[in-house]
């Protein structure tokens, strides 16, 4: 069997977040130990991207979407980077930087995958567009652009990437929502659990039902890891925390099923913020986690 390779992409960049901090999550998450990890747990791991803003990209002052601009910048370039790692035979890897970032993996991965299903794990939906947000902070937007909700499409960001199928979308761990995303939600024909459906089903069940949906007819699966999906309690280090979150146990264990089912073809992990967080406690959480994602058992 040829060694399953991963590439780790670092995007440095936090200007979709309403707070400062989250653009230092991958060197934190680098700091403690990720590439050793998912070495020992017998991957070839490269982590040759970097994902920078280029000189010169600002956005007019007093627009709506705060740091539209950027946002997009970086996502074309993410997009690149995933796409070429995914054509290269490779695992992406997207360490965060805030949400916004998931524009740009969403848009890349589109380019290799002609149906991709996503698991959107977060306190959020990120479904807002830029008529009903009521923060104009870009991360609270890029789920309705991987659905094609917003004026801001997929293909501005990759050449060539159509909308995603709500009906292979799932959100898992929501508990802050805003108006007009429940009612995106209700509409748009897309499965979410929130913390209710969790507490009820039990994390295994919604899991496995969650793979199912996003997996039914797909030729991938993209992990979308919001880390203010955990409690505040186990996971402070992030800019919107709410709480009553998925507890360390459960977390965990969404991660085992979800590599158990071998169905996961690419993850995000982002909203790390190492400046909001106590003894680094959530920048080794998240590395713990990508550990689990991809292979770590407690025996
Ligand atoms: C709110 C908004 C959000 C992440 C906060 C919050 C969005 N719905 N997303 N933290 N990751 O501003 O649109
Ligand atoms: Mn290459
Ligand atoms: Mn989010
Ligand atoms: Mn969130």
């Amino acid at each position: 069997m040829v060694q399953q390779s991963i590439s780790i992409i670092r995007v440095p960049f936090g200007l979709g977040a309403g707070r400062p901090g989250s653009e230092n999550g991958p060197d934190s998450m680098m700091k403690f130990g990720l590439v050793k990890k998912l070495e020992g747990l017998g991957y070839d791991v490269r982590a040759d991207y970097n994902i920078r803003l280029p000189e010169g990209i600002k956005s007019p002052p007093g627009s709506k979407m705060k740091h539209i601009e950027e946002v997009l910048a970086i996502a074309a370039l993410l997009g690149e980077a995933v796409y070429e790692s995914v054509e290269d035979g490779h695992i992406p890897l997207v360490l965060g930087g805030d949400h916004s970032i998931a524009m740009g993996s969403l848009a890349g991965l589109n380019r290799h995958y002609s149906n991709m299903g996503v698991i959107w794990v977060d306190a959020h939906s990120d479904l807002n567009t830029e008529l009903t947000s009521p923060s104009g902070n870009m991360h609270g937007i890029s789920l309705a652009v991987g659905l094609g909700l917003s004026h801001i499409k997929l293909k501005q960001i990759a050449e060539g990437a159509v909308p995603l199928k709500a009906e292979n979308c799932v959100i898992i761990g929501a508990r802050d929502l805003d108006r007009d995303e429940k009612a995106m939600i209700r509409s748009s024909g897309m499965t979410c659990y929130t913390m209710h459906e969790i507490d009820r089903l039990g994390i295994e069940k919604v899991v496995q039902e969650a793979l199912r949906i996003a997996g039914n007819g797909t030729d991938g699966v993209h992990l979308s890891f919001d880390i203010d999906s955990v409690d505040p309690i186990e996971a402070p280090g992030t800019g919107t925390p709410v709480r009553g979150g998925l507890s360390y146990r459960e977390a965990h264990l969404l991660l085992e099923l979800m590599s158990e089912s071998g169905r996961i073809t690419s993850a995000d992990f982002v909203e790390v913020n190492p400046l909001l967080d106590r003894n680094n406690q959530t920048s080794k959480l998240a590395v713990e986690f990508i550990g689990s994602l991809f292979g770590s058992r407690i025996l």
